[in-house]
This record gives structure tokens, sequence and C-alpha cells, in this order.
């Protein structure tokens, strides 16, 4: 595993993922106008590291999670899917059969460990410790043209719940309003606004520690959507394979990821809000300006020549994406735990996460693709899932235009469509109200008699058995040196 973002990147430059860009670069605008250009050719281009932003004596690392190759790279897997599957494998634990069978289980057992982490004294991210430091010397981007400012985004916002002390890290967007203040953007749904809701309720200060640039593993997992209570820490040291190792605050109590190239120790307030955006977001649009909290900085540490790592977000595909694919199927066999009968899930890009969910079940009664399109509405960030469509398991969801051909020929729009109302996604912009609006769920599996089905279902055509055998090696014989 990586031991930080420095071996990251060298291992990205060894296998030529990264383009290094030596001639200044400016963080206002230019930066991310590369970046997106990146983004959008094939595969989602290569990782980036500035070497010269203009006007900073500090480098710029930027799409290193921006393809599905880099994500496999970040995690140190060679799929994803083989990710998933030690997933399911140390979440389906098996009483061992005899003392054989329980020497096999000690890897596992290993694994577990890694899930605790542990405090260390002597600490990278400390070699440099600034208690009046400022934001200023950080080369932080202004991303888009009509954004309010320049934004941190990507960080890792560490809180502690004030009443059980449960530690809860998320990546929430920090709008720079002076050097030693930002906004703090977690939206009322996350983990990070739940603790305030408790500091508030208490007329509390809540410490708050930002960690920018841990090792990859340690980056997704603030990203991930760890049900709330659970530790994403846990996750970060199963990825890893190594225990996670903290070092406490200089100035607030909380503990901070050792290998993090710069920590932002300070509080938020109870009772204070200011202005926070607009902000070119990962629905291809502008936010809406909105009252959020202030982070107010107490110290500022690093290592002694940090890289700054950031990201951009805006009209998909970018970064973020990948990174949401890496929780689609991390998150898989976990949500396969309480219903088994799902069989693959897929959120494409063009959805960004929420607005699109495809799911393929196991169909194994009436009704059955509304007890999933319920249940989904009912689970984690999940809620959001503004379209879900089910399929039957024989679809491959992944195949998106698989599904919108199953989809326009399954299903009949007044009967199969359901329509509910909930939570919906902070950023939603169509829904009438803010964070509260409809859901559609379309059921485009094969309908059943005792669903009231009671015409034949049609046949899908296929090539007869033994012609398909012969035309494989005819076309095979015909496709060489034909291009496209
Ligand atoms: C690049 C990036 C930026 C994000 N920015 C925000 C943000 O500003 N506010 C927010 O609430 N969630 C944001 N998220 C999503 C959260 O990180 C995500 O929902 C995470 O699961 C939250 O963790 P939590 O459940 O512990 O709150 C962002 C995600 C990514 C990948
Ligand atoms: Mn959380």
């Amino acid at each position: 595993m990586f031991r930080d973002l420095n071996h990251f990147i060298d291992a990205l430059d060894k296998d030529r993922e990264l383009a290094r860009i030596a001639e200044p670069v400016s963080p206002d605008l230019e930066i991310c106008a590369v970046t997106d250009r990146a983004s959008k050719s094939p595969g989602g281009g290569p990782g980036l590291l500035f070497e010269n932003p203009t006007g900073y004596d500090m480098p710029v690392a930027i799409n290193l999670f921006g393809s599905l190759k880099r994500m496999c790279m970040a995690l140190g897997v060679r799929t994803l899917d083989d990710l998933a599957r030690e997933i399911e494998e140390l979440a389906t634990p098996k009483l061992p059969a005899g003392m054989l069978d329980a020497l096999k289980m000690l890897p596992m057992v290993n694994r577990l460990r890694d899930l605790m982490p542990k405090t260390v004294s002597d600490a990278p991210c400390q070699e440099v410790v600034r208690r009046d430091g400022t934001l200023d010397e950080f080369p932080i981007l202004k991303c888009w043209p009509e954004d309010g400012g320049r934004y941190i985004t990507l960080p890792m916002v560490f809180t502690r719940d004030p009443e059980t002390r449960a530690r809860n890290i998320g990546t929430y967007r920090m709008q720079v309003f002076d050097g030693r203040s930002t906004g703090m953007h977690w939206q009322q749904h996350k983990g990070g606004a739940q603790h305030y809701r408790v500091a508030e309720r208490l007329k509390q200060r809540l410490p708050v520690a930002v960690a920018l640039g841990p090792d990859p593993a340690l980056a997704y997992s603030a990203t991930a959507p760890m049900p709330e209570g659970l530790d994403e820490l846990m996750l970060a040291g199963f990825l890893r394979r190594q225990r996670v190792e903290l070092v406490k605050c200089v100035t607030v109590d909380l503990e901070v990821p050792a290998n993090a190239q710069i920590i932002l120790e300070g509080y938020v307030e109870p009772g204070e809000r200011r202005r926070e955006g607009p902000f070119g977001d990962h629905t291809g649009f502008y936010s809406h300006p909105d009252d959020y909290p202030v982070f107010h900085i107490t110290c500022i540490t690093s290592r002694k020549r940090p890289v700054y790592l950031t990201t951009v977000v805006g009209i998909p595909p970018m970064e973020d994406y990948y990174l949401g694919m890496a929780s689609e199927r991390i998150f898989l066999p976990l949500i396969r735990k309480t219903l088994p009968e799902i069989v693959d899930m897929h959120f494409p890009a063009a959805g960004i996460f929420h607005n699109i969910v495809i799911i393929s079940i196991d169909k194994r009664y009436p009704g059955h693709a509304r007890k999933i399109m319920n249940a989904v509405w009912g689970l984690g960030q999940l809620m959001f899932s503004k379209t879900v469509i089910v399929v039957d398991h024989d679809v491959d969801v992944q195949n998106e235009m698989e599904v919108a051909w199953i989809v326009g020929t399954h299903y009949d729009p007044e009967r199969d469509v359901q329509f509910t109302r909930g939570p919906v996604d902070d950023l939603e912009d169509a829904s009438d109200l803010h964070a509260y609006g409809s859901k559609m769920g379309i059921d485009a599996t094969r309908k059943w008699p005792s669903e009231g089905f009671k015409r034949p279902w049609p046949k899908k055509i296929e090539t007869a058995e033994g012609t398909a055998r012969t035309a494989d090696e005819i076309w095979r014989r015909v496709s060489k040196g034909w291009r496209p």
C-alpha cells in the first residue's frame, strides 16, 4: 500500500499515469480548465502534477483518481470487482469446520486488525507547526469563472459527535473567506452536519480538523457513503491493508492522519453562518449561494515541502465519477447483506450518482421491483436517488445501451412508473422546494401474470447455438484487418 501521497505520485509516474506540467499555470481558473480537458479525454486523461502554479511555491496534484485504472491503483487492487469480492468475504464470516479451516481464516483476522487506527507521536504532517499560519501560502483553486471565490475541493473533514465521541470524516468543500477562515459546506444530510447539530443544541464549539493530501485510500474513504456512526477509518484501514496512523492535533482534541501533507486545525461556532457560493458543482451547473457554518483556523501544520492535492467538479464526467464508481463497487456487497436479491447496480456518469440509479434483481415475487425502489429510497445516501430503474437479473446494468433498450421495451409508462416524495439532494435544482421533492421508480422487469399481466411475454432474439460457433469463426476471419 502507499505510505503517502508522494509514494502514490511516484507509482503513477512509473506507470506513465502522470503528466508533469513544468510551465507556470495559474490556480485562478487555468488549472481547472486544463484538468477539465484531461477529464474529457478518453478514459479520463492522465493524473496531473502542476509543478509551478503561478504565484506559489507548492505543486498542485489533481485528477489522480480520474480513471478506472488509477482508482484501482489508489485502492491497491487489479479490478474493483476483486475488492468487492474481498469485502463480500469479510462480510460473510463462516464458522470454521475444523483446525485447518480456522488457520485459513488467519489472513482475514489480520485484516480485521487493520480496521483499528493507531496513534503515533511523530508525524510528517507536523514537521512544520504554525499557530499563526494562513491559507495564503496554498495554491487553492478558483475553479469556474462565476465561483464565489477559491475553494478547497478535496478536504478530509474530521469531527467527533460531542455526545458519543463517534468520529466522522467527510469530503465537504471549503470556500476561502480569508487567510484564517472558510465555509464548511457539509450538507444537512451528512455526518459532519449531524455533529454540528448536536454541538448547536449543546451550545458548544465543535472542534474540526481538516487533512489535505493523505494517502490515496484514506482520501477516498472520506468520500465513501459510510452508514452514520461507522468510522470511515475502518474502511480506510481495510482498503490500505494497514492500520491508519493518527497523530493528535496541536490545538484541538482530534486526531488526524500522520501521513497527510497539510492539516488545518480549528472549530466551527454554534449559530454562526455565512453566505457560501456560488460554486460550479458536480451537477454541471452553478449551485446557488446559501448560508453555511464558518470554519476558523487555530493552527496549520504541514510537511516541509507539501504537495497540494485537489480536484475539480463540473459537467460530467470528471474525477469524482471514478471516486463514485469505487463506492458503487465497494458498497454493493454490503447492500446485498440486507437486499440479497440485488444482482448489480450502476450509477451512470451522466446521472451524477443520484439522478439515475440502475439495479438488476433476481425477481422472486409479484411487486418485487417496487420493494427494491422503496428500500433504495430508505437506504443511506441512496435516499437521494431521483430515478430508480429496476431490471431483471439477466440485464447488464453496466451497459447503458442495453438498459435503455430494455426499459423502452419492458415498461408500460402508466402501469410501471411509481412516484414518491421525500428528501432530495441538497444540490437538486428541479424540485419546487429545497431538499424536498419527488422521485420516480421504473419497473422494467418482465411482468408476471400474478402482477396482472395476462399477455404472453415476447421472446428475446438469439442466434441458434450451433450457428453461433460457426458464425464466430467466420466473423473472426472477416473482421481481421477491418478497422472502423
Ligand atoms: C470532490 C467531492 C466534493 C464533495 N463536496 C461535498 C460538499 O461540498 N458537501 C457535501 O455535503 N458533500 C460533498 N461531497 C460528498 C460527500 O463527501 C459524501 O456524501 C460523503 O459520503 C459524506 O460523508 P458523510 O456521510 O460522513 O457525511 C463531495 C464529494 C466529492 C467526491
Ligand atoms: Mn460518515
